[in-house]
């Protein structure tokens, strides 16, 4: 199949990418860089060094003996959008390209409105293409478990049967989203509902959960490799966890650490995106994939961290910072999956072996966490100011002296 993937540059659409093709499908990337961007403005870069774009396509024209077709855009360009979709007339679109941060839209006003305006402009955009150039295509659109919020109840997969005042329904489950951007989503797979009933479009919304994981099988050299973000902003929690024991700074599970999330490996996310599009939605369907494997309390995802840091001769200790945002830190989560099982899925990736996975890509490249070690400590305050400290910069204590990885060597690299 050709598949398009917007944020081919990104942290999921690289190593999708890199997979798809060694599936034998055919990829075009699309890409206007703004991660790379964005993560240096918060003062931060990738742990692991990402080569110029330029030098990905390279390396997968050596490495995996394949084109990768690459147009750099802006979904923001609606003439973009639509010539290259009718330039490449995909069988199915991923499209990954959104503001991916909850953090970065609760930094103030401007964060919240671009956040929401780009990823729903984007979002539209591709909806409004697909119905002119090509209309039988597939659409795969990232949405996020964090959409449903932590409702008292088992979560189904977008829809469920309600009675209400004696009458019976099948209705879109209600969403809560807990940021800016997770309501961005919320509205964005209402948009995506709507387009594909009104123009008749094949339409699949994955509700992934955090995704771990630096590597997937495709990544056999280190021009391969995606990014690793670790910034309070951009890296997610098990990253900054990982960075934080690399880096002899406390884990920093916020609050009672009791949230919970869904968490799924990236090479297992992989799997899933692909049998997506081997599996295409009926023309005119939406359909709602929950993607993720098994759920963790954060608490659990620190304590797991510090175990596997111990293996390494590193002794994290685990604190606890007021949470700085607005969630239930202690509350039910169950959501249900049972629709990707049902295409072939098959859980390959452990929780454990992945984060010993990453602590010797970490140590291996600890001199890049080294660099920008004041990232890891949490600063954006997302409710209205009160008297609970957070950690201070000035906190962070200095590095112990780390362990060598096995394959000796720690590198700077590249700046992304
Ligand atoms: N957390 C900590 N300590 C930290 C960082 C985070 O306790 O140092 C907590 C947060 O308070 C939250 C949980 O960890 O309760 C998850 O936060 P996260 O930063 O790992 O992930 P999140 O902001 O939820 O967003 C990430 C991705 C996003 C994706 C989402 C899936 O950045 O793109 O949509 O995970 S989900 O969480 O299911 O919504």
């Amino acid at each position: 199949m050709k598949v398009l993937v917007t944020g081919v540059d990104g942290y999921s659409g690289w190593p999708l990418a890199l997979h798809l093709i060694q599936r034998g499908h055919e990829v075009v990337g699309i890409d206007n860089f703004v991660t790379r961007k964005r993560v240096k403005e918060v003062g931060s870069w990738s742990a692991t060094p990402i080569p110029s774009f330029a030098r990905r396509q390279a390396a997968v024209k050596e490495i995996l003996g394949a084109d990768l077709k690459f147009y750099r855009g802006d979904l923001q360009d609606y003439d973009f959008v639509l010539s290259t979709f009718r330039a490449e007339r995909p069988d199915a679109i991923v499209h990954l390209a959104e503001q991916r941060s909850a953090p970065y839209s609760m930094i103030d006003v401007h964060h919240a409105v671009t956040t929401q305006v780009e990823n729903l402009t984007g979002t539209l955009h591709i909806l409004y293409a697909l119905k002119e150039a090509c209309p039988d295509a597939h659409l795969v659109k990232m949405g996020t478990m964090g959409e449903y919020g932590t409702p008292n109840t088992d979560i189904p997969e977008g829809f469920f049967d309600v009675e209400f005042n004696g009458r019976k329904d099948h209705l879109p489950f209600p969403r809560q989203g807990g940021s800016w951007y997770h309501w961005s989503k919320v509205f964005d797979s209402g948009d995506v509902q709507f387009a594909a009933k009104i123009f008749h479009l094949r339409a699949t919304d994955v509700m992934q959960g955090v995704i771990y994981g630096v590597r997937t099988p495709e990544i056999t050299d280190d021009r391969l490799l995606t990014r690793f973000d670790f910034d309070e902003t951009w890296g997610t929690a098990l990253n900054r966890f990982i960075a934080q024991a690399v880096l002899g700074a406390p884990i920093t599970p916020y609050g009672r650490g009791e949230q919970k999330r869904g968490f799924l490996a990236l090479e297992d996310s992989m799997q899933s995106l692909r049998l997506a599009v081997e599996h295409p939605a009926a023309p005119g369907e939406y359909r709602v994939f929950n993607q993720f494997d098994a759920s963790y309390s954060i608490n659990e995802l620190a304590e797991r961290v510090a175990r596997v840091a111990a293996e390494f001769d590193l002794k994290p200790v685990i604190e606890h910072p007021a949470d700085p945002r607005v969630e239930a830190e202690q509350h039910y989560y169950n959501p249900l999956h049972d629709h990707l099982p049902a295409l072939g899925y098959v859980r390959t990736r452990q929780l454990d072996d992945v984060v010993r996975e990453i602590f010797h890509d970490m140590i291996r490249f600890r001199r890049r966490l080294e660099a920008r070690r004041h990232v890891v400590v949490p600063t954006v305050q997302w409710r209205v100011p009160d008297s609970r400290p957070l950690l201070q910069a000035r906190e962070v204590p200095t590095a112990k002296p780390l362990p060598t990885s096995p394959s000796g060597s720690s590198s700077v690299g590249s700046p992304a």
